[in-house]
């Protein structure tokens, strides 16, 4: 296992569609591992392999719990999405320092395929919703605060600016 270098908000591949894998091997494998380790090191509850400058469909989720395991979804797919929305604030390893409240659906439904490459559909909700929710904007390019309205948006990027200029000194 190794640890990768998380990109950081500027960063081109943050807004890249990821592509879908098309065999579950060894080297997707390894990404896995290597996210795992990223993640827990940074201290996150999720990552996605942009995060770590891979463009390919893969997401890690931890949280922590004892009733529910790490998963690891490869090319996975919102296939439901409750009419029920929840607003919670959520952070971004990629946005260090700034957080916001999004609202998303409270609960969803995703199919995917795990690390052997078997297919498998998970029934979410509260965090665990809400962290895929967030992992599978990732593979879309999309990223929290594009999700909150645009004045909202626009501080949160002032504030990172601003943290940045700080971190630079
Ligand atoms: O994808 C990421 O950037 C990881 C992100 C996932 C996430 C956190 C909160 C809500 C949805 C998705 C993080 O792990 S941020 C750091 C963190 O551990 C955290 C922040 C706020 C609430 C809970 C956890
Ligand atoms: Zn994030």
């Amino acid at each position: 296992m190794a640890l990768r270098g998380i990109e950081l908000l500027g960063s081109d591949v943050l807004r890249t569609p990821g592509e879908e894998i098309v065999q579950v091997d060894d080297e997707v494998r390894t990404l896995i591992d290597d996210m795992f380790e990223t993640m827990r090191a940074a201290e996150g509850i999720g990552l996605a392999a942009p995060q770590v400058g891979v463009s390919r469909r893969v997401l890690v989720v931890d949280l922590h719990d004892e009733e529910m395991p790490p998963l690891a979804l490869v090319n996975p797919r919102v296939v439901r999405s409750s009419r029920e929305r929840e607003r919670a604030e959520e952070g971004c390893l990629s946005v260090p320092g700034v957080v916001a409240v999004v609202e998303r659906p409270s609960s969803v439904t995703v199919e995917a395929l795990d690390s052997d490459g078997a297919p498998l559909r998970i029934e979410a909700d509260d965090l665990l919703a809400r962290c895929i929710q967030h992992e599978v904007d990732h593979l879309d390019g999309i990223l929290f605060f594009d999700r909150v309205g645009a004045l909202k948006r626009d501080m949160l990027v002032r504030k990172w600016r601003k943290l940045q200029k700080a971190a630079a000194k």
